[in-house]
């Protein structure tokens, strides 16, 4: 195991160096080691920014669900694989071992290919945080059909653009989903989606809340007879290292959602690396990352990375206030989380309740509390540091995105002296630069600007489904050569990284990335509005809220504008979904444009965050006159 656990400062700061020095030899050594491969690779990398294109392990053949699980069955079969906590604090915790999720998975598998799908094709899942979920996604690996998890909050509109944009012939849900006190009908959403998607030839629907759903004949079929059907046994399909392995969407500051592809060694390779050494796993030990696996940081963080590893990893179907708002305590306590994998908005909202709820539970089995989503703001990372590590649990910063694949900037626990909003060190193999307005690469320390990746990471996407120029438009146009992350960044005096935020026009709420385009879409398709602006603003729980400027066809509409509010409202929660409702709408006459017709976001920002002391140079507007209007009547 020579460089895989990183032990101390000095030896991060060798392997870093030498990860740079020679990227290839580094990351030759590490896939080396630790997997199980048909056909090792002809090539380490290849790569061209310019294209942009980007391989890694050429030449190697291998499947991922053979070194999540095969691999661990003679020595940890009856390990706990996945730990599932349901939504009901009174319903048992599953614990799944490795030999029976290899079960699980093969049979699941079978179930695929009997249903037709093959290598290549997209299979849609769109399930709540139950392990049919984790099953399916292994399962499509399995056989090396294409996994497009689509969030089980998102609406049918968005459902159905992420089933059509990448031709998914398949949908795996469930007939409902508990979420704290609240059961949610997915396969009406489903249905719903399913009248604008031609594609779809089968929905398999597992059973979780028992609620009498419509089954439609010839394209729904329950999954539990298939599967009690179904032999244990399913060969895996023998991958390239570039063959795609998932697809998953993330916003962008304009059109529709990306769907960005990632492959399957390089982001293997890149996942468990980095799983083992920011979370320092150890072979006993319980681990816990709360997000969803609809987002990347469950991909990444609670299936494949850990998973590849040997880990014992929890999968939680509820919420953070469901029964309580000490739930998150008792689940440490009850399975004795070893490490605690949040979003800083889920501790902004749990510290507003006090402390209470964290002292009658035992805390003492964590070892690393980790932070991912957003920028963790001074007063949330001490009061995480303070009551929940109770100072000696080292708090990991991650940094990094849907389109990295794995943490690229965060400290190493018990190895990188953390600073509350930093997140210190890149990774081993990750080369940042900042980079100024005019395209140059700001070198040396305290510095700030715009955060590039100047060189080739192996989980990197490798382009968006179906639009590789979108891909090249939006990640290597802004600056020569480089990864345009789509962050600000400042590098202080010792060359630690502090994230400040995005600099386009995707607001962070609640550690969901919303594009502004596609709400703002939202809201121009109510009758009433002729045309709208979103913008963020602080918010002290969700770290930035949504506020809409909305200018109505007829000023003088006579109905009650509480109740336009609330329809507004409605149509984003049908086209979106609930997470990208707005907090605040205000009804204006006009929106501050350029003289090219450009929106200025950058004045309607200050006006929501009631900062309007320095709102620049108005004079060139087109329209001066309706700054003040705005400022007047802001709410
Ligand atoms: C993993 C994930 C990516 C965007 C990213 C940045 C923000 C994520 C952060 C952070 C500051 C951190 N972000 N982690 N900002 N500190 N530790 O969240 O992926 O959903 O694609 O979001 O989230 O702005 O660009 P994704």
């Amino acid at each position: 195991m020579s460089n895989y656990h990183i032990k101390n400062l000095e030896e991060y700061f060798q392997v870093y160096r030498k990860s740079i020095r020679n990227p290839e030899g580094f990351w030759e050594e590490v896939a080396e080691e630790h997997f199980m491969w048909h056909k090792k690779w002809d090539r380490v990398l290849d790569w061209d920014f310019t294209k942009p294109e980007v391989k890694w392990f050429e030449g190697a053949k291998l499947n991922i669900t053979e070194n999540c699980i095969d691999r661990h069955l003679r020595i940890r079969g009856d390990k706990t694989a996945i730990l599932f906590e349901p939504n009901d604090p009174k319903e048992e915790a599953q614990h799944i071992s490795y030999a029976q999720l290899s079960e699980r998975v093969n049979k699941f598998a079978n179930v695929l290919k009997a249903q037709g799908v093959k290598k290549g094709d997209r299979v849609c899942i769109y399930l709540p945080m139950i392990p049919e979920l984790a099953v399916s996604v292994l399962a499509c690996a399995r056989i090396g059909a294409i996994h497009s998890v689509v969030f089980a909050g998102f609406s049918s509109t968005a459902l159905a653009t992420r089933i059509n944009d990448c031709d998914c012939k398949m949908v795996i849900t469930s007939d409902g989903s508990y979420r704290g006190a609240k059961t949610i009908d997915l396969k009406g959403i489903v249905d719903e989606a399913l009248e604008q998607c031609e594609g779809v030839e089968t929905v398999l629907i597992a059973k979780r809340i028992h609620s009498d759903i419509e089954m439609k004949s010839g394209r729904d079929q329950w999954l539990e007879p298939l599967l009690d059907e179904a032999s244990a046994d399913c060969e895996p399909e023998i991958m390239d290292a570039e063959d795609p392995l998932f697809i998953l969407y993330t916003s962008g500051s304009t059109g529709k959602p990306k769907g960005m592809v990632h492959t399957t060694a390089g982001y293997m390779v890149y996942t468990a690396y980095t799983f083992k050494n920011v979370f320092q796993y150890r072979e006993e030990d319980v681990y816990w990352c709360t997000a969803d696996i609809g987002w990347i940081t469950g991909h990444s963080y609670i299936v494949y990375g850990p998973l590849a590893n040997g880990a014992t990893t929890v999968m939680f179907e509820g919420v953070p206030s469901y029964p309580d708002f000490g739930r998150f305590w008792e689940i440490v306590e009850k399975h004795k989380i070893n490490q605690f994998y949040t979003a800083p908005t889920a501790i902004r909202a749990l510290a507003k309740q006090g402390t209470e709820l964290i002292e009658n539970h035992d805390l003492s089995s964590l070892k690393v509390l980790g932070s991912v989503g957003e920028p963790i703001n001074e007063e949330a990372w001490h009061w995480y540091n303070d009551n929940i590590g109770h100072k000696n649990s080292p708090i990991v910063d991650t940094w990094w995105q849907t389109e990295t694949g794995g943490i690229m900037i965060t400290p190493i626990p018990y190895v990188t002296p953390t600073k509350p909003t930093y997140a210190t060190l890149p990774f081993p193999g990750i080369q940042p630069a900042l980079m100024d307005e005019n395209g140059k690469e700001i070198k040396g320390n305290q510095a700030d600007g715009r955060l590039c990746i100047k060189f080739p990471w192996p989980s990197m996407a490798r382009t968006i489904w179906g639009n590789h120029q979108r891909y090249k438009d939006t990640y290597f146009s802004a600056f020569e050569n480089m990864y345009f992350t789509g962050d600000g960044a400042l590098r202080d005096e010792v060359g630690y990284y502090r994230i400040t935020g995005r600099v386009d026009d995707v607001i962070i709420v609640s550690g969901h990335n919303l594009g502004t385009a596609p709400i703002e879409d939202a809201v121009n398709e109510h009758p009433a509005v002729a045309e709208s602006a979103i913008v963020g603003f602080p918010h002290d729980v969700k770290g930035n809220a949504l506020y809409g400027y909305v200018i109505l066809k007829n000023f003088g509409e006579t109905r009650n504008q509480d109740n336009l509010r609330k329809e507004i409202n409605q149509m984003i929660t049908e086209q979106i979904g609930p997470i990208a409702k707005l907090d605040k709408i205000q009804f204006t006459q006009g929106l501050p444009k350029t003289r090219s017709g450009k929106i200025m976001r950058r004045i309607l920002r200050k006006i929501a965050s009631k900062d309007t002391s320095n709102l620049g140079d108005t004079s060139t507007l087109l329209n001066p006159e309706v700054v003040q209007d705005i400022i007047d009547n802001a709410l």
